[in-house]
């Protein structure tokens, strides 16, 4: 265990945070929170993944514009248009993320080579663009330890600035996390890893701590712990836990006024169902294919149902199962211009099959009697 502690906090608020079902930005509350988290003084803002929606966009361009002195990241895909984004809306950092692990080949229906041969690709192309990256492999947490490590070690030699670690389902305990520190750190440098902990067994906090007591370089968090599911690790419980040990210290004085703005923007009904909802395209396909992609357990096993939200965050293929899962025929035309709209619609957050079906209909889709067993 390391005694002084030199973590950097990596705020997500603006992006994870938004993935969590009842949560919902608009771009004003957006800026207002960027600048609170600037006189915190957390080292990162991931400002959001711009390919998702217009209203996304808008709010990297007006943040990117506000010349904080935290490093500003735009989420991306191993996609050369989505890092082309990143940079085009004035960013200077990009977060890739990716799994290597069986779970991740088989949702992105790639071999193992051509995941190593995308992520290449990807680097080189957001080096080219001038980005420094910050590269999370998604899902570390079921990734077999030799894979994981053979991955950072790539991700190493091609130069990437900043390695993460995901437990992207919230299955580490805090007493894992001294496990991981001894599997990787002999090739793998612990203290130059940053840790994004998902909180769906409620360890996040725990995991996070241990995590800074092992020397992490940086932790991931947001305000009030939101995110997709159960979310993650509170930047309040960060720090609290730093502050003293740490050889920067934060402020926290903004903490308050950054937690009565996100309360603000919570709606209650849903957020109290988030457990088992999944509000990205990228973690409605994924569950689409293979719910143990982006969930623990069987959402039956704890007395839940499994939600899939429409908003703005959705992707083609996910609104193309909603709306055969409820009866709707829709032509290619009808899909791109349905897109546009809920890309549009802000604030838009449906889940009942009932308002689901009804926001269809308004917008003239037809409807195929489905036989019920
Ligand atoms: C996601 C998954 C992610 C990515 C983390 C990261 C995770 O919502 O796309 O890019 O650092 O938990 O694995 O949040
Ligand atoms: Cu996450």
């Amino acid at each position: 265990m390391t005694t002084e502690l030199s973590t950097e906090i990596l705020d997500t608020t603006l992006r994870e945070g938004e993935q969590c079902y009842g949560v919902f930005f608009p771009v004003k509350v957006k800026k207002r929170i960027a600048i609170l988290l600037d006189e915190i003084g957390v080292d990162f803002i991931e400002v959001g993944h711009p390919a998702a929606a217009p209203s996304i966009r808008q709010a990297i361009w007006e943040i990117a514009n506000l010349n904080l002195r935290a490093r500003l990241i735009g989420h991306a895909r191993l996609d050369k248009g989505e890092i082309r984004l990143v940079r085009e809306l004035g960013l200077r950092w990009v977060g890739l993320f990716c799994g290597i692990n069986e779970k991740s080949r088989k949702k992105y229906n790639l071999s193992k080579q051509a995941i190593y041969r995308r992520t290449a690709d990807a680097i080189g192309h957001a080096k080219k663009l001038g980005l420094s990256i910050k590269f999370t492999c998604e899902d570390a947490s079921r990734t077999e330890p030799g894979e994981l490590i053979d991955f950072y070690e790539f991700l190493a030699l091609l130069g990437v600035d900043r390695m993460s670690y995901a437990d992207t389902v919230g299955i580490v305990r805090p007493e894992d996390v001294e496990k991981i520190h001894s599997r990787v750190n002999d090739r793998v440098p612990f203290n130059s890893l940053h840790f994004h902990f998902h909180n769906d067994f409620g360890s996040a906090g725990e995991n996070a701590v241990k995590a800074m007591q092992f020397g992490a370089q940086c932790i991931d968090a947001s305000i009030l712990g939101i995110g997709e599911r159960a979310g993650l690790v509170s930047l309040e419980k960060v720090l609290a836990f730093l502050n003293g040990k740490n050889s920067k210290e934060y402020k926290t004085m903004q903490l308050r006024e950054a937690a009565g703005l996100v309360k603000n923007c919570i709606n209650r009904e849903h957020y109290k169902n988030r457990r088992f909802a999944h509000k990205s395209g990228i973690h409605i396909n994924g569950t689409i294919k293979d719910p143990a992609s982006y969930e623990p357990i069987e959402p039956d096993s704890a007395g839940a149902k499994r939600i899939l939200v429409l908003s703005k965050l959705i992707g083609r293929s996910g609104l193309q199962t909603i709306l055969s899962r409820h009866g709707f025929h829709h032509a290619e035309q009808d899909m791109t211009s349905l897109l546009l709209q809920i890309k549009s619609e802000d604030m838009l957050e449906l889940a009942g099959p009932e308002e689901i079906c009804r926001y269809f209909m308004e917008r003239g889709l037809g409807r195929q009697e489905v036989e019920r067993a």
